[in-house]
Formats: C-alpha cells, structure tokens, sequence
C-alpha cells in the first residue's frame, strides 16, 4: 500500500524526499479579496450578503444568543462532556506550567532590563464548520490563550443550516464548557475580514487570529496577516514513524491509519531499518485499513506520494531521515526510545514508545495538537501559552548608569551616522 524508498547505502541528503502536497493559496487570495474588501467597507450588511451567498443562511444578528451557548452544553451528551471536561482540564494542567515568568537582569548597579510577557489583548479563534468540524480544537487554542491571561476571547464558525443558522452544536458547547461567550455564526473569508476589521455595532476588531480553516479562510488569513496578527498557516496533517524491529506492527498500522483518516492528502510516513516491519506493517494496513470506517479518504491518503515506507540503514541514518523530513508528529517505536526521542531536532511534536500514540496528544495527553505542518517544524513551535504573549523589554537605567556608557553610545551613534543618538544622551550631561 506504502510507496517504497529505500535510502540503504545512500549518502544523499534526504530533504525533499517525501513530496508534500501543495495548496494554490496564492489563486485562492485572488478570489477572495473582494470578500474582504466589502466586509471592509460595508461590514454588516456585507457579511450577511456574504453568509446568504455561501452559507445558505440569512443572519439577522452575527453573534450567537448567550442563551444558545448554554442550551448546547445542556443537550450534550454526557459522555461527550465528561470526556472534553477531562481533555480541558489535562490541557490546562500543562499549558499553566508552561507559562513563562517574567526576568529582571541587572545589566550594571543601576541599569535593568525586565523582559515582562503580556498577553495580546483580543484573540479571534476560526472554528471551522465543515468536514473538519473538531470541538477539540477549539479546547487547544482557547486553552493556551486563557491561560495566557487573553482577555478578549471571541469564536466565529460558519452557520449550520441543520442547527437553525447557528454554528455546529458541539462547537457551541465545548464555548460554553470552556467559558466563551461571546461567538458569532460566520465563516469563510468574511469571518476574517469581520475580525480583522470589525463590524461596527456587531463585534469588535481583534489583534490576532488562529484557529485552522479551509483554503479561502487560509486565503483570508494571508491577506490581513499586518492588520492583524496570524498563526502559522495549516497543511494537511502529517504522521512519521522511526519504529525497528521491536515495534509492534499492528500499533504501527494503527497510527499510521488515525492521521491519514483526516485528510486524502494526509501524509503518513514509515522509516525503518527493518524490511521485516515493514512486510508486517503492510500486511496489518491491508486488514486494518478494510475493517475501519473512512477506508477511501484513508486508501487515498496511504497511497498518495507523500506517504511511504523509507527504508534505511540503521536508526542513525532513520533519526536524519525524519529530521530532514520534520513531521507535525513523530512517533518513536524503537528499544530506547526516550533516547532517540530527545536526540531529535525537527518535529512539532515527538510521541515516545509504544503506549504514546498521537491519537492521544490529538485529544487527552494535555499537549496541544496545533502543531506546524509541511516542514514548518524546522523554524516554528505548536501553539502555546507563549503564542499568544508579547515579550516586552522594559529598560531602566539611573543617571549613572547611563553616564557610565554614554561614551559607548557617542561611539556608535557617530560610526552610523546618527549623531542626534549621540546628542540625546550628551544632552542630559552638560547642563
Ligand atoms: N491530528 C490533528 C488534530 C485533530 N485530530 C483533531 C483529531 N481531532 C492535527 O494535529
Ligand atoms: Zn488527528
């Protein structure tokens, strides 16, 4: 089912091994801006011409009823609600260890400078309506912006027609376990320029958008990246292994399965010194991939080129396979483990033996599961607490303190030709 590689006995750099799909954002921002143009300049009245066209919904208001939001975790199954409460509350466990403190370095007796984190003070998060319709979601980027200390949180997810033009229930109800309230029934393009730009007397500009979306949400986000700010653009999911002969093919096969059900572009990626494994994992895809429930987005997605078995020589040269390659998630199923796992370099996220399946991360490991795809793992994190805070330097020296070095700043100030630098700090000495 996997495309075979076989880099055994090669000494090329792997990178660009693995082809990843590639989505004409670029076409997508063309068709789109005059979506955002008219929410720009019109802002309500556009956003509902918008919503009629695309959504088949005709809103009278933007924002959902308070009362809606309550009713929604009212009717939620218990079962669901148990298990998104426990997903919360695991997730809020480690985000809040991992908020950074603010530090104070005395640079000189009477000069400091104190790096304070400061949260942003709007956030906008895009819920998605469609097929990828995850309450989950909503969990990992409210999560980290709450405990951040963001103040303003709003959510906006496109209008169901089958839930009274209101967006997905689930959706709603995982806002109301997780205390937002205020949310609004847009999607698509228009539910971007609608937070980039406000809609006045309907909702309020914010200062950053995350959250995943379709290619014209994704279009929307790359035009108004500077009017506000906005997270990393999202490609489809991506899952590698580096697994030898002690892992388990059926876990194998399980997890190679669980990422390529999202998306018939997900990528899902095997590396092993192991031709034995690999005879094994193929075997159990062919039994596994039959017996589970979207076996044709899933066929699709193992058979793609972006996914394959890349056999290779020993760990060593399967531990630069997946650095090159830097997976959303890597998996490790090898002896050792834990010691591969802190040796690697590249990766949004590393999952470490047999009991640790993304599968967990993606809902109850209190790890965050938006994580950076298509290589974005080489320069970006997942998100954070730390997304959605502002290191701000505050600087502040005495008098002599900044006499002590004024010297340093004439220096440097005159070598570039900017003598009024200079002359801000002599000033202050030669009255
Ligand atoms: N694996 C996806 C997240 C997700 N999985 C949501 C299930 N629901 C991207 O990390
Ligand atoms: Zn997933």
């Amino acid at each position: 089912m996997l495309n075979r590689i076989d880099l055994r006995g090669s000494a090329t750099d792997p990178r660009g091994l693995l082809p990843r799909a590639q989505l004409d954002v670029a076409a997508a921002v063309d068709a789109i801006r005059p979506v955002v143009e008219a929410v720009r300049e019109h802002g309500f009245a556009a956003v509902r011409e918008a919503t009629e066209r695309f959504d088949g919904v005709r809103l009278e208001r933007l924002r959902v009823p308070t009362e809606a939001i309550a009713a929604a975790v009212e009717a939620l199954d218990p079962e669901v609600r148990a298990a998104l409460t426990e997903a919360i509350a695991r997730a809020r466990k480690v985000h809040t260890d991992q908020r950074r403190t603010d530090v104070t370095t005395q640079v000189v007796p009477g000069g400091t400078v104190t790096e304070r984190w400061v949260p942003v003070s709007r956030v906008g998060l895009y819920v998605p309506g469609g097929l990828a319709m995850y309450p989950s979601t909503v969990v990992m980027n409210v999560v980290p912006a709450q405990v951040a200390g963001v103040e303003g949180l709003v959510i906006t997810s496109p209008p169901q027609v089958d839930n009274g033009g209101l967006p997905d229930a689930r959706v709603l109800a995982a806002c109301a376990l997780l205390g937002v309230d205020e949310v609004y029934a847009v999607g698509g393009a228009q539910a971007i320029a609608m937070l980039a730009y406000g809609v006045p007397g309907e909702c309020e500009p914010v200062d950053m958008i995350t959250g995943p979306g379709n290619i014209w949400v994704t279009a929307a986000k790359r035009l108004l990246r500077g009017v506000v700010g906005i997270d990393a653009e999202a490609g489809p999911t991506e899952i590698a292994i580096l697994a030898d002969d002690t892992a388990d093919p059926v876990h194998v096969a399980a997890d190679l399965i669980s990422q390529a059900e999202h998306d018939p572009l997900a990528a899902s990626v095997l590396v092993t010194p192991s031709t034995a494994l690999v005879e094994a994992v193929e075997a159990e895809l062919t039994r596994q991939v039959a017996a589970t429930k979207h076996t044709g987005r899933i066929t699709e997605a193992l058979t793609g080129p972006q996914s394959g078995a890349v056999l290779v020589d020993d760990l060593e040269q399967g531990l630069r396979v997946v650095d090159a390659y830097a997976a959303e998630h890597l998996e490790i199923q090898t002896e050792d483990a834990r010691e591969w796992a802190m040796r690697v370099r590249n990766a949004g996220a590393v999952f470490v033996g047999a009991w640790s399946p993304v599968s967990l991360g993606d809902y109850l490991a209190g790890s965050n599961h938006v994580l950076p795809t298509g290589g974005c793992a080489r320069h970006s994190s997942g998100l954070s607490v730390q997304s959605f805070l502002r290191g701000i330097h505050v600087i502040e020296y005495g008098e002599e303190a900044l006499r002590d070095v004024a010297g340093h700043v004439v220096t440097l100030a005159t070598v570039e030709d900017l003598p009024a630098h200079g002359q801000a700090v002599t000033a202050r000495f030669s009255r």
